[in-house]
């Protein structure tokens, strides 16, 4: 089949392009589109082209599996020209995603049509590259400089109808957008065109737009290097001529193509697409995941039930009684009232939103459900108490699940009838935000109900993540040895703002001792605590010496730090100095790089232990983890990813 086919509606030719999953630009698409240009320009009775796209939708971008071969003519920004210097006026149809590359190929093109479904952007940043093919040259020109800055530095598409606004979109369509498109040409070729894109003036920004985006974007990014290239090549365009910041450009991406951070990019790109089907996994269907019960409202109860709900799924939540259904509840509102806050959200889908949580204190109300999720306190004893009642009162073919942080689901499990059933889904506070899910199943779990975990996880639009079980799964465990890690520095005579300095300049938003402040100590305190009453040999941390003292984190106004009444500032603790002081033999300096580098080695450490052991599937879903449930820096692709760099 070929990629590139011509068909005619008259005066109008139709350009498809078929090149399943995504039409990205192979060369043979950038081939078949350059002689395309080339046999309608020759043919007399065209006198506007629609290019549309064949399957799930528009170009979405380069192959990305081709950025680490040389790049083959023709070349995309040569191809982007010949379709805009075409005789006959081209309109891009666009339904699905138009993204990088496919965006810049419509950008070539004299009009752009759109599904109001449909999404545009410049997602390169998000590889670590800029884009390739006169994004940050063209764009501008269109929709003005403020704006190509916002969509080309967070790489984040914009949906049709905010696109037209920008002008980036000529006309948003719903229905046939082959027919529209057509009508749309036909309208056209009775009117002046307007210029090709490249010829079109620039409006300077107001001064001091650039070194105030300079500044906003580099606090943003936190070593990540592409939106700072990114916002150099959008003040070349607004600077200098069109094929002088073209050149610019072409020179930035060249650059970044094979850097270690698009290379870091390119891999958790390529990760993240695999986690969600697991390759054994392939040949067994999920079971229907249509009615979920949630039980426990608390943060994570009411964070899962709204995740749930954001993806449409009706939820019923169980809580042990009336005051406590209420409090679920209350929590979810206060969940969806912050996405109305942030303007995530409208009012009244907010409000349908929590409508569809019916709150109960009666496990009868769970008698129909396809998946439980358990998300009560995190003791074993009540723990099982729950999944007795949920063995007496779901159906047979019920999924049960828990969210255990630490406990052996195995103890879970055996108080339910048939734990082929049963496995453990993690997720991570806030529920609703975090992306990472790690799947747990017991030896026991049948496969399609472990392929129902993972079809959870992509409704959900999670990143899943299959465990074996083990102390803290995956991530806690390797969080336990980061921050073991720390404290060890601490104990060498490290600063703990020096550490905490440390992890940020390499890319985490917070360091080790700001982030237990922050979340508070005493859960960490409380589980070591429990496994010394269980007679395990659990050693004295420096944590445990805070939390005696009654420093908690924040909540108490002081933990790792002190902190003024009402912010959030860390200072260093004169107390804190005090209590620790016995615990310090000084050993050798270390500068920031180094601490950041040991403590990333000793998480890659775990991560070969985990690996070793069969309880990680590959080295990065490890780094998924990392990425998606603790902050490690995406740009460094994950701590497997980074050690095997060096
Ligand atoms: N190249 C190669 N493979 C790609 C691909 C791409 N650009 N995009 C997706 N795939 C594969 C993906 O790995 C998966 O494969 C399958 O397609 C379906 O993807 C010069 C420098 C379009 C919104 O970053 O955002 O253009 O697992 O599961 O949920 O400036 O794919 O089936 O084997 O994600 O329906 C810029 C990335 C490139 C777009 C569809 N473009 N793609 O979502 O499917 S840089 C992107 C997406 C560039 C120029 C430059 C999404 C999607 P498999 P999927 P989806
Ligand atoms: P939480 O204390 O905020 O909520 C627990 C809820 O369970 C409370 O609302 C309580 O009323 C309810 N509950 C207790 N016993 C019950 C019973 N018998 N029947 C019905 N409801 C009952 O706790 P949380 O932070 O939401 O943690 C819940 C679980 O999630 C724990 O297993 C925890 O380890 C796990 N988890 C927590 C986090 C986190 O960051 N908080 C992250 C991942 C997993």
């Amino acid at each position: 089949m070929p990629v590139v086919t011509i068909a005619r509606e008259g005066e109008i030719a139709v350009v498809t392009v078929d090149n399943p999953p995504v039409n990205a630009l192979s060369q043979a698409l950038r081939q078949g589109l350059w002689d395309a240009v080339d046999a309608l320009d020759a043919d007399p009775g065209v006198r506007a082209v629609v290019l549309i796209c064949a399957g799930r939708t528009f170009i979405a971008g380069a192959d990305v599996s081709e950025f680490g071969k040389p790049p083959q003519p023709p070349h995309l920004p040569d191809l982007v020209d010949h379709i805009e210097s075409a005789a006959t006026p081209w309109v891009a149809a666009i339904h699905g995603s138009a993204l990088g590359g496919g965006f810049e190929v419509a950008l070539g093109c004299r009009f752009r049509v759109a599904l109001d479904s449909a999404s545009v952007g410049l997602p390169e940043v998000t590889l670590g590259i800029v884009p390739g093919a006169s994004g940050t040259v063209r764009t501008p020109r269109i929709a003005g400089i403020a704006a190509a800055v916002d969509l080309v530095t967070t790489g984040r598409p914009v949906k049709a109808p905010k696109a037209r606004e920008l002008g980036l979109i000529d006309a948003v369509v719903t229905g046939e957008l082959r027919a529209a498109a057509v009508d749309f040409a036909r309208a056209a070729l009775d009117r002046p065109l307007p210029p090709p894109v490249s010829q079109r003036e620039l409006t300077p920004p107001e001064p001091g737009f650039w070194d105030e985006r300079e500044a906003a974007i580099a606090r943003r990014a936190r070593g990540d290097a592409a939106p700072l290239r990114a916002l150099a090549c959008l003040r070349k365009a607004a600077e200098a001529p069109f094929a002088e910041a073209m050149a610019f450009e072409r020179a930035t991406f060249l650059d970044l193509r094979g850097s270690d951070q698009a290379q870091a990019l390119r891999a958790v790109f390529f990760a993240e697409r695999a986690a969600p089907r697991p390759a054994a996994l392939r040949d067994i269907a999920p079971l229907p995941l249509a009615r979920i019960g949630v039980v426990g409202g608390g943060t994570m109860g009411a964070g899962i039930a709204a995740a749930l709900r954001d993806a449409g799924l009706p939820v019923v939540l169980v809580e042990r009684d009336d005051e406590a259904v209420a409090r679920g509840i209350a929590n979810l509102q206060r969940i969806f009232e912050g996405g109305v806050k942030r303007g995530k959200l409208a009012p009244d889908q907010a409000a349908a939103r929590l409508a569809g949580v019916t709150g109960s204190t009666d496990y009868a109300a769970l008698a129909d459900m396809d998946l439980v999720i358990e998300a009560v306190f995190e003791e074993i004893g009540v723990k099982r108490a729950v999944f007795e009642e949920l063995g007496r009162h779901c159906r047979p073919d019920a999924v049960l699940a828990t969210n255990t942080s630490y406990l052996d689901p195995r103890l879970i499990a055996d108080v339910v009838p048939d734990p082929g059933r049963f496995i453990g889904l993690h997720f991570f506070s806030p529920a609703n935000v975090m992306r990472l899910l790690e799947i747990v199943p017991i030896p026991e779990t049948r496969p399609e109900v472990l392929a129902t975990g993972f079809a959870l996880g992509r409704a959900l639009g999670k990143i899943p993540v299959q465990a074996g079980i083990c102390e803290g799964f995956i991530g806690n465990r390797i969080l336990k040895r980061y921050r073991a890690a720390a404290e060890d520095l601490v104990r060498r005579g490290i600063a703990i703002a020096e550490v905490d300095a440390a992890m940020r300049g390499y890319g985490f938003a917070m360091g080790p001792f700001e982030a237990q402040d922050l979340g508070g100590l005493d859960i960490a305190f409380l589980q070591r605590e429990g496994a010394r009453a269980e007679g395990r040999d659990v050693p004295e941390t420096l944590g445990d010496i805070l939390v005696r003292a009654g420093r908690k984190g924040q909540k108490t106004g002081g933990g790792w730090y002190d902190y003024q009444p009402g912010d959030r500032t860390p200072h260093p603790s004169a107390e804190v100095a005090g209590l620790l002081a016995g615990q310090i033999t000084p050993g050798e300096a270390m500068d920031r790089p180094a601490i950041a580098e040991h403590l990333v080695a000793q998480m890659a450490a775990e991560g070969e232990a985990i690996q070793a052991e069969g309880i990680a599937q590959s080295p990065s879903d490890i780094d998924l983890v990392e990425i998606h449930g603790y902050g490690f820096p995406r740009w460094r692709g994950g701590p497997m990813f980074a050690a095997r760099k060096g």
